[in-house]
């Protein structure tokens, strides 16, 4: 395991050649003593999507947002269950899985949630470390520390659980100094795009995976901070929106957890009392309970990013032009990397704090449920969320949901 200050790479990042350097430009990366942590998580393993048809769902990943198909399980090898694709952009890797068998698990779970994040793997450098404190911490276990193996090494796995129905695989890549080299986890074989690809065709439109956010019930914020804070170690990061703003006109409080090295980072959200219904209970209606609503995913190019997923049709919330025209934002935000006119045409968010600047923008619900969304986020020195753009977002977000009928 790393030395003091020397945060490791996921083995996914070395794959992709991403350096320390980048990826603390990219996602914020910090040093920290990994040797005092009593939950060390290197990063990210993959995210895990149920929905209702992975085979489109994978299609879909491919030709919007450029992903690349790296492996894949199935009724041809021996999963009659269901249906999974493995998909990598970067140093992030997305499993989308969907039913086949009729009396699969997946479909009951599909039948209440819809489309959603089910699990938030993570790559952890000693799987029994982790669960010890976490039992330790009274966490739920619901799946023991195992060796997994195929003919491509051994990966060592265990589970708890979050909010909601979702949980944290955790994943040891390296077992007895061997380092697993298969294309995900034993059990899924290499595949690659089935269809050519078209000229033009989008291509890695995003590096790596900046934070993902919890929505959970009212009055159960500080709950799940304490979860982060006590059983996996995390700690709390400043930007917050607390009781007065969010009855100002967010109609949610929200606070950040993230782990030692801030590659994981979870702001968690819980529903206000304000003027209107919060966009938060929206989406516990429509989850049917907790759940992730947005997966921040990092690039260094966001206007070329943005240009493309639009090209392919992906949608994102407005921005007005009274946002790029406030001369308080203007002079609050001063000079970035391109004219404000460029991130105008986009309508992609500007914030700055005392470390930097951030650009962001947020698509609109990925399926057909009003839940789970993305967000595109560029660094530039910022550590924050883009707390300055709140209020402009929160009324983006309310537009929409006044369109559903919701608000
Ligand atoms: O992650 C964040 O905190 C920002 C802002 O429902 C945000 O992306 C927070 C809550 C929300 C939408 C965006
Ligand atoms: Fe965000």
């Amino acid at each position: 395991s790393a030395a003091a200050g020397t945060p490791e790479l996921t083995e996914q990042e070395r794959a992709e050649d991403l350096d320390m350097a980048q990826l603390k430009q990219l996602v914020g990366l910090v040093e920290y003593d990994e040797s005092k942590d009593p939950f060390p998580v290197t990063g990210w393993d993959a995210i895990v999507f149920v929905v209702g048809n992975a085979t489109q769902t994978a299609h879909y990943y491919q030709s919007a947002w450029g992903m690349e198909l790296i492996a894949y399980s199935g009724p041809e090898h021996g999963n009659r269950d269901h249906k999974a694709f493995v998909l990598k952009s970067g140093s992030i890797r997305f499993v989308v899985k969907g039913a086949v068998a009729p009396d699969s698990p997946l479909i009951e779970h599909h039948a209440k949630h819809g489309d959603g994040v089910v699990d938030i793997s993570l790559e952890v450098p000693d799987v029994d470390k982790c669960i010890e404190q976490a039992r330790r911490a009274g966490a739920t276990v619901v799946q023991e520390p195992e060796n997994v193996t195929d003919e491509h090494g051994t990966v060592r796995i265990a589970a708890i659980v979050t909010y909601g129905e979702t949980r944290h695989t955790l994943v040891q890549r390296t077992v007895d100094g061997a380092t697993y080299d298969g294309p995900y986890l034993p059990g899924y074989v290499p595949r690659e795009s089935g269809f050519v690809k078209r000229e033009g065709a989008p291509k890695r439109l995003f590096q790596a995976l900046d934070h993902i956010v919890g929505n959970v019930e009212l009055g159960k914020m500080d709950q799940w901070v304490g979860f982060y804070n006590r059983v996996m170690g995390f700690v709390n990061m400043a930007e917050f929106v607390g009781e007065d703003i969010a009855t100002e006109y967010s109609a949610l409080m929200s606070k950040v957890v993230a782990n030692g090295n801030h590659r994981v980072k979870f702001p968690l959200n819980e529903p206000a009392i304000a003027k209107k219904r919060s966009q938060i209970d929206e989406y516990l209606d429509f989850y049917q309970g907790p759940g992730a609503q947005h997966l921040a995913l990092a690039t260094g190019d966001i206007l070329r990013t943005v240009d493309e997923l639009r090209k392919e049709g992906v949608e994102f919330l407005s921005t007005p032009d009274s946002y790029y025209e406030d001369p308080e934002l203007r002079a609050r935000i001063g000079e970035v990397r391109v004219p404000i006119e460029e991130l105008q045409k986009r309508g992609i968010l500007v914030d700055r704090d005392e470390d930097g600047y951030l650009l962001q923008i947020f698509t609109r619900p990925l399926g057909d449920r009003p839940t789970v969304f993305f967000e595109i986020i560029e660094r530039h020195g910022s550590l924050g969320f883009g707390i300055g753009n709140f209020k402009a977002l929160f009324e983006s977000i309310e537009r929409e949901q006044d369109k559903r009928g919701n608000l």
